[in-house]
């Protein structure tokens, strides 16, 4: 078993600070990072700081370590999180999940990772061939989703810009049996626009750094990204900590390992290089392209410069593009193929990885962990529809942490009749409500402002806004605030979100949100002899006098999908991973103090630790207390005498002297410290075989 940790590293679980203080806090958190211990308990959350170097504490030793351990017994790590939340699962059989949240460059992603690698490592101690490939392609997915999902921002060379929820089932054994992801809200302007010192996503470097001559040639492709316009706006196109071509054949091999086929890796590529193409000068290599992916015909030259529309007497009518709307058209194009392409990855590895043919019957409950790795909390110098989604969803997931860890925890104290010091938190539901309430709500006033026929601009729909929410006590903008002059007139509103302020620009909100593709481009793809395309683009099929009702909005849709998240993740056993980035410049040495105590605040940690320690980290009801504990006590052993289950209860607790460890609710013991449990864990395992031994003899008539 690993060592404990000494006293020079600091406490191990904020919940043993002196005093629970910000400045207590942050000392520890700091002394910590700057001994390389990244990683601190609040009771079952484990609070990690990006360490921005590669420290040697995930090898297999280490993973015997905390395997099958309980979380005290080892030092914090993202391993005993896995293994508590594997635990639950199999021992109870109950679901559990995986929370992992933290702002962009914190660590989520490597820690999602980290945790599924011990799940792997962990599963399948017989080396059951299909139980394997379950986990060969669980692990080999990442590679590809972070390919084709994952770009180099200002902020982290390799940032997820998808939110990704991966469920892994099990079977009663507690190995892999399948699997499935969700994917969120892809952010795929980035396919036709990067700012400043970002790229496109990986893949297109990946194919154009790594791909064979060969492959190169069959999709019509130079080597260099700045040949292209889609692959070199952000002026960025060699990343330092990347290995572009590399990347490429691992990508390559882990789409065989996974089950693409040849047709299908032929289709993704063919959809790269037509996207690349798109904004081409030679006509005549898009037509190449076109002819590649089998929709090239006389319509195609017609999609690009023009678009059917229905009048309102029913009659058909093709209107010619002007300069602008066949540019605006073919990026709508680009982002439309590129989001596509993506969303059709994750499903063909959801088809291969999903759970066929189980019986319940046959083979136990099937229990679920499910492991979130979500975008973090974004404020850029821009900040635009898509952060406005991920805040939005950022405040989601806040609302459950509070409902979870710090409401429901409180609420029982309180059902229970246990002496409960009430500890204030700031309730942020107030926040989700400003985007999210029906009719009065950001997302709704976006959308009826999308429905209205005629041309509604994005500062009409501020306007609106304004007047609908100039009373909300976190919403704002220069027209309600005319002296503040960070912020645009008819351009910005500020939302006061829980991690802090966010100033967005209305600008392309009303198009984002209407994401509108013509349905020339749908109709195009549909008909392609290609059939991975015209899978992707079920909807191509129907008729243009079909189209005319209206599709959900982009905001909309992202607002039902972390609604259903939220709800998934609600009827699970949460563990929770709170990252925090230690800096800006992704230095290992540097703990930059106001950035770190940001985080900790907006993440609610403190608040975390208060309730955790005023509150108890187990819960009973007697009976099943003295179900579990009662031979290890003389007065309750093999049956009580007392009237109620719980003075029983009491004599075992007195017998051990727990008194101080302990508080007696109206149906359930709750016990403060792990190490109560565990040792009647222990002294009851000790038990057992002597019992057993026992009985034996009764049994034989030897008693
Ligand atoms: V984003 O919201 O997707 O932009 P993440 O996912 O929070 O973000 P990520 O896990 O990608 O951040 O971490 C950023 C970088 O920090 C990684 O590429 C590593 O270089 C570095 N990192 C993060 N965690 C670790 C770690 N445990 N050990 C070493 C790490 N380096
Ligand atoms: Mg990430």
């Amino acid at each position: 078993m690993a060592e404990l940790e000494g006293l020079e590293f600091g406490k191990s679980d904020f919940v043993l600070l002196d005093e629970v203080t910000m400045e207590q806090f942050m000392d520890n958190l700091k002394l910590r990072f700057e001994k390389g211990r990244i990683y601190t308990f609040i009771g079952e959350v484990v609070v990690s700081v990006n360490p921005y170097k590669h420290l040697d504490i995930y090898g297999k030793e280490v993973i015997e370590d905390y395997r099958g351990r309980e979380l005290y017994e080892n030092p914090p790590h993202l391993f005993a999180v896995a293994d508590a939340a594997y635990k639950a699962m199999k021992r109870r059989a109950k679901d559990t999940c995986i929370v992992i949240s933290g702002e962009s460059g914190a660590g989520k992603t490597e820690a999602s990772k980290y945790i599924m690698q011990y799940i792997a490592a962990i599963t399948n101690p017989n080396q059951r061939a299909e139980v394997e490939s379950v986990k060969n392609v669980l692990l080999k997915s990442n590679c590809v989703l972070e390919a084709f999902g994952n770009a180099k921002t200002n902020r982290n060379d390799n940032s997820s810009r998808f939110g990704k929820y991966m469920d892994i089932n099990f079977n009663f054994n507690g190995d892999p049996t399948g699997g499935h992801i969700n994917n969120y809200l892809l952010e795929k302007s980035r396919v036709v626009q990067q700012q400043d010192g970002e790229r496109n996503f990986h893949s297109f470097y990946q194919v154009l750094r790594g791909g064979s001559d060969e492959l190169l040639k069959s999709l019509y492709l130079q080597r260099d990204p700045a040949e292209y316009a889609y692959t070199s706006q952000g002026a960025s196109v060699t990343l330092a900590s990347n290995n572009d071509s590399l990347c490429h054949k691992a990508v390559m091999a882990a789409l065989k390992v996974i089950g693409f086929t040849t047709e299908e890796i032929s289709s993704i590529y063919k959809i790269l290089s037509t996207i690349l193409h798109l904004v081409s000068p030679i006509l005549s290599a898009l037509e190449d392209c076109f002819l590649m992916l089998k929709f090239l015909n006389a319509n195609t030259r017609k999609a690009l410069l023009y678009r059917t529309v229905a009048t309102g007497g029913g009659e058909v009518i093709e209107k010619g593009h002007n300069e602008q709307e066949a540019s605006y058209g073919r990026d709508a194009f680009a982002k439309a193929l590129y989001e596509r392409l993506f969303a059709w990855i994750v499903g063909r590895i959801n088809s291969v990885i999903e759970v066929k043919d189980y019986n319940p019957a046959l083979h136990g409950k099937n229990t679920v962990i499910g492991v979130l790795d979500i975008y973090g909390f974004e404020i850029f110098d821009n900040n635009s529809f898509e952060q406005f989604c991920i805040n939005y969803c950022n405040e989601k997931l806040q609302q459950l942490f509070i409902e979870l860890i710090l409401r429901q925890e409180q609420d029982e104290y309180q059902r229970e009749g246990i002496t409960w010091q009430h500890i204030e938190y700031f309730n942020n539901q107030i926040i989700v409500d400003l985007v999210e309430q029906p009719h009065k709500g950001i997302i709704s006033i976006l959308d009826e402002a999308c429905l209205t026929a005629g041309k509604v601009t994005d500062t009409v729909c501020l306007d609106s806004m304004n007047k609908k929410l100039g009373q909300h006590p976190h919403y704002t903008s220069r027209k309600l605030c005319p002296g503040d002059k960070t912020m645009e007139f008819n351009r910005d509103f500020r939302i006061r979100h829980y991690a802090g302020d966010v100033t967005y620009s209305v600008e392309g909100f009303l198009d984002k949100n209407k994401d509108p593709l013509f349905q020339d481009f749908k109709r195009l793809m549909y008909n392609s002899s290609d059939h991975v395309l015209k899978e992707m683009w079920p909807d191509g099929k129907m008729s243009i006098t079909e189209v005319t009702k209206r599709p959900l909005t982009a905001a909309t849709l992202f607002k039902n999908s972390i609604i259903a998240l939220v709800d998934k993740l609600a009827c699970k056993e949460p563990y929770y991973v709170r990252c925090i980035k230690p800096n800006e410049v992704k230095s290992p040495l540097l703990f930059d103090d106001g950035r770190c105590q940001h985080q900790v605040a907006y993440l609610g940690l403190l608040e975390n630790v208060r309730v955790r320690r005023a509150g108890f980290a187990y819960r009973q009801p007697y009976a099943r207390f003295l179900q579990r504990y009662k031979m290890t006590c003389e007065y309750t052993w093999p049956n009580h005498l007392m009237s109620t289950d719980q003075e029983a209860v009491e004599a075992i607790v007195n017998q051990h002297g727990f008194e101080d460890d302990v508080a007696y609710g109206h149906t359930k013991l709750f016990v403060r410290t792990p190490r109560t449990l565990f040792t009647l864990e222990q002294e009851r395992a000790a038990l057992i075989p002597i019992l057993v031994l026992f009985l034996q003899k009764v049994w034989r008539g030897a008693l």
